[in-house]
Formats: structure tokens, sequence, C-alpha cells
């Protein structure tokens, strides 16, 4: 038995969790925080049998694909003068551990 702690961004973790749950896979979402940003994002436990970890990857690796966005930004420039600006910034992704589980029970 496995247990995956897949880090997710947030806009992925719905979408994510959905997918792997279709397949049949048991999951646990829980709304965390970076340590480095401060801003929120989602780690899914999944508990599954070694011989499905490579599909949960495949799965997670499927939902949660690192992309970019254009996102509105506003520059001050000299005289108090700004200016919204779109600026390109990467989103999604996942860090992902696969832990080995010594115990797994239901009581
Ligand atoms: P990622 O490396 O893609 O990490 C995304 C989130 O995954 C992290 O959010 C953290 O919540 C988790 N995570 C990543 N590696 C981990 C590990 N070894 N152990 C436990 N949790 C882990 P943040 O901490 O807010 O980091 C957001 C992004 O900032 C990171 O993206 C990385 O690109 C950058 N970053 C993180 N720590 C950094 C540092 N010390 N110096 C420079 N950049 C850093």
């Amino acid at each position: 038995m496995k247990l995956i702690l897949a880090i997710v961004s947030n806009d992925d973790a719905s979408k994510l969790s959905s997918a792997l749950t279709k397949s049949k896979f048991s999951v646990t979402k829980l709304a965390t925080t970076g340590g480095f940003l401060m801003s929120g994002n989602t780690t899914l436990l999944i508990g599954t049998d070694e011989q499905n970890v490579q599909t949960v990857l495949d799965i997670i690796s499927e939902n949660s694909k690192k992309r970019t966005k254009i996102v509105p930004s506003t520059a001050t420039f000299d005289m108090g003068v700004y200016s919204s600006m779109p600026v390109e910034v990467a989103v999604g992704g996942a860090t992902i551990f696969v832990i080995d589980v010594e115990q797994f029970k239901k009581v």
C-alpha cells in the first residue's frame, strides 16, 4: 500500500479530485498553504495499492499540467501615472510524494 500526497494549485484541485474519484480512487482533499508564497494550495491524499501508483500519477499529471496564464498587473511610473499591463505567470503543476504505508486499517 502507498500513500500519494499531491500538492496542487487550487484551480486544478476540483477537476483532479473528480478525475481520481471517477477512476475509483479514494481521495481526501486538504486546504493547505505554501510556506514560500504563503498562499493557498490543495493537498490531495490518495491511498492505493502499489500497482495503481503510476495510474494515479498519470491522472495527476493530466489534470495539473504546468501552464502560463495572462493576468492583469499594475505598474507605477514617475509622477504617479498607473498603467495596467498584462503579465504572463506560471500556474499549475504538482508536487508529489509517494510514501510506503506500514499499516492501513479502517475500524
Ligand atoms: P513548487 O516547487 O511547484 O511548489 C509548490 C508548492 O508545493 C509549495 O508552495 C509547497 O506548498 C509545496 N512544496 C513544494 N516542494 C515541497 C517540499 N519539498 N516539501 C513540502 N512541500 C513542498 P510554496 O512553498 O508557496 O512555493 C511556491 C513556489 O515558490 C514553488 O513552486 C517554487 O517555485 C518557489 N519556491 C518555493 N520555495 C522556495 C525557496 N525557498 N526559494 C525560492 N523559490 C521557492
